[in-house]
């Protein structure tokens, strides 16, 4: 079979999983959210790399249905975790292309079956989206927006969003790039852009998160720098789903 044959079938039984990667409250160390991250097992020894499988799944029309099945899965993990941390949210990465059909959502919002089926779920989308320049994409946003989902801009500092588009999605957070929070030991200008992404965020009324947290000193520059919250293999690495509860459960 080839590799494009084997995400299809993959995606068609439902060999994927997801793993969810905490984020961290630096204030009180709280464990505030958790990503989803796709993994696929394509045979036994090797995954194949998330980014190969979303733009397989895009340019074969299929990422709607990922997408779909990626939700419940995050939903059901939610509930779970809402059980002892009842404030948790789930975030969910989601392509462009996705973003601007939105075909995906009636099956949800109709398997869901509440109101605001989104309440909890956070929608992670990369700065690169043209998020004014497309009335589609906007009225996608608002669409989500009015069932509960709120957004997270990722790999901020990589793209050109202005101040001015960020102000017309209903942003929880900014995720600071981890190619910036690499640097923050060697270089001073990494450092100035740090502090100058929390506060780009805090001006806007939203979270700075600080990704690819991997060393000590770096968590203890974002919390002299103010930055909200943490994510990186400090903390902890994706986790499987059937790990978190463990996980949790010794944290702190
Ligand atoms: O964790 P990892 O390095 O494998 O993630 C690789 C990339 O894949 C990241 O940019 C992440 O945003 C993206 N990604 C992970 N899971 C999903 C998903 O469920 N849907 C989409 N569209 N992208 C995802
Ligand atoms: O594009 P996005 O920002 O969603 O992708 C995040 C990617 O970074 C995921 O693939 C995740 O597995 C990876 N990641 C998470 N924490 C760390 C970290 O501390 N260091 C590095 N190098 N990668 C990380
Ligand atoms: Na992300
Ligand atoms: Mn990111």
């Amino acid at each position: 079979m080839s590799e494009v044959e084997r995400v299809v079938s993959a995606l068609s039984s439902n060999r994927f999983e997801l793993h969810f990667q905490p984020k961290m409250r630096i204030l009180d160390r709280a464990i505030t959210s958790f990503e989803a991250l796709l993994r696929m097992p394509l045979n036994s020894e090797s995954p194949a790399p998330t980014q190969r499988i979303i733009e397989i799944l895009e340019s074969l029309g299929l990422i709607d249905e990922l997408t779909r099945k990626v939700l419940i899965e995050a939903k059901k993990m939610l509930a779970a975790l809402r059980v002892d941390n009842p404030e948790v949210t789930i975030a969910v990465n989601i392509s462009p292309s996705t973003l601007s059909s939105t075909k995906w959502l009636d099956p949800v919002a109709h398997l869901l079956y509440t109101s605001r089926p989104l309440d909890g779920i956070i929608f992670e989308i990369t700065e690169s989206v043209e998020l004014t320049t497309s009335k589609n994409l906007l009225s996608a946003v608002r669409e989500l927006g009015d069932l509960g989902a709120v957004f997270s801009m990722d790999d901020f500092g990589t793209g050109f969003t202005s101040l001015m588009q960020l102000r017309t999605i209903s942003l929880a957070e900014l995720k600071i790039d981890k190619s910036f929070i690499e640097r923050v030991q060697g270089s001073k200008r990494s450092r100035v852009l740090v502090k100058t992404q929390v506060d780009i965020a805090h001006s806007l009324g939203v979270l700075a998160v600080a990704e690819g947290v991997e060393l000590p000193e770096q968590l203890n520059f974002l919390s002299e720098m103010g930055c909200d919250l943490a994510q990186g293999y400090l903390i902890a690495r994706p986790l499987a789903a059937q790990s978190v509860g463990t996980w949790c459960s010794k944290y702190l």
